[in-house]
């Protein structure tokens, strides 16, 4: 069910368009923010490398998949040399390292959490300021980063969305995880699937091309396919809408939010940005959740499990409201209130 959208005059996209930049710049990291995360990291190789000599941390996440904000924590995933996968690790590594991080100065805010689906170790890297984990072997984690930094190296509103879509979270209220919300993660995805389909697309589904290849090629790690289309200065040689769509970011803006307020029909469909198919929920047997958002290269992982019908409806409302506040009611409540609001 389509409805018109609202017509917008052209002043009121000036502003919205500001409101977009003005929130892509100030969350944007400097290069002081990227320099003070590189010397973290430093710290950490050297620190952890006393323990374990053959030890190497790497970042994944937001500080390396282009949509990191000036405070976004670290996400790091520790590996060995002497060990190709997590199979091969010994017991008790992560509790050893625990153990080891607890007696640094630097290092405040430790939590082991051994239990989780992904265990982790907590810190408080206290001279940086700068919050992070530690978890063992997420290789996954780190081609996923990959492909999000690929599709943020796209264009440059790729990036504006990415950003304020983790504002708009933040500032809703509606992007914790862990208290039944959505992760960073899930609103990136949904902005790339939003991107993928409005018209003409601002980008491919990077694990569809080159169209004419047939098979595709094929990456396995962990058994699942990690293959993409990586070579984004060659895109326009691959696909046709490369450039095609002009759009200014605060009228992709409101279409994100029109999308998913009244287009995408989240009763029976999957946000997918593997497929160039529509993926049913029917055929993935999720039915019974209310939002589903699949895993680009783990398939049966519905990232939108953990949601509950309350907090989708309490998303809905939130997305209502942002779309209210940018067009219509925005004459009304005064220009001014939605650049104070954002
Ligand atoms: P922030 O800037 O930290 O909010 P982020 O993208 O770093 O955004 P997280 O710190 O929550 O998000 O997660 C770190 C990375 O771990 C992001 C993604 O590469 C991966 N990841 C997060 N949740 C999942 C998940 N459920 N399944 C697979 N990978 C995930
Ligand atoms: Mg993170």
């Amino acid at each position: 069910k389509l409805s018109v959208m609202p017509v917008i005059d052209q002043e009121l996209t000036r502003l919205i368009d500001k409101v977009c930049y003005d929130v892509y710049h100030e969350s944007m990291p400097s290069s002081i923010d990227v320099a003070r995360k590189r010397d973290t990291l430093n710290f950490l190789q050297r620190y952890v490398t006393v323990l374990f000599p053959d030890a190497t941390l790497t970042l994944f996440g937001s500080s390396m998949n282009g949509f990191g904000l000036k405070n976004s924590d670290m996400d790091i995933s520790l590996t060995f040399l002497s060990c190709s996968t997590g199979a091969e690790l010994p017991d008790g590594a992560l509790s050893s390292l625990f153990k080891h991080m607890k007696k640094c100065r630097d290092l405040k805010k430790l939590i082991y959490v051994p239990f989780a689906k992904v265990p982790i170790i907590k810190f408080l890297h206290v001279p940086s300021n700068l919050e992070g984990d530690i978890s063992l072997y997420n290789v996954l984690a780190q081609e996923n980063t990959k492909l999000l930094a690929a599709y943020s190296e796209i264009d440059e509103r790729v990036k504006i969305m990415g950003y304020l879509v983790k504002k708009f979270a933040k500032v809703c209220n509606v992007g914790d995880a862990s208290k039944g919300s959505l992760s960073s993660y899930c609103y990136i995805l949904m902005m790339l699937y939003f991107l993928q389909r409005c018209s003409p697309p601002v980008i491919p589904v990077l694990q569809a091309l080159p169209e004419s290849t047939e098979p595709l090629p094929r990456k396995i790690v962990e058994s699942c396919n990690v293959y993409f289309y990586e070579d984004i200065a060659s895109l326009s040689k691959v696909w046709p809408h490369h450039k095609k769509n002009v759009k200014s970011p605060g009228q992709l803006w409101i279409e994100f939010l029109r999308f998913y307020t009244e287009e995408f029909d989240s009763e029976n469909y999957v946000v997918s940005i593997r497929s160039t198919e529509l993926v049913l929920k029917l055929e993935k047997r999720w039915f019974t959740k209310v939002f589903a958002i699949e895993d680009p290269f783990v398939h049966d992982r519905n990232l939108g499990s953990g949601l509950t019908r309350k907090m989708n409806l309490y998303i809905i409302k939130a997305f209502r409201s942002a779309r209210s506040l940018f067009t219509s009611k925005l004459k009304a409540t005064g220009k001014q209130s939605l650049v104070g609001v954002y």
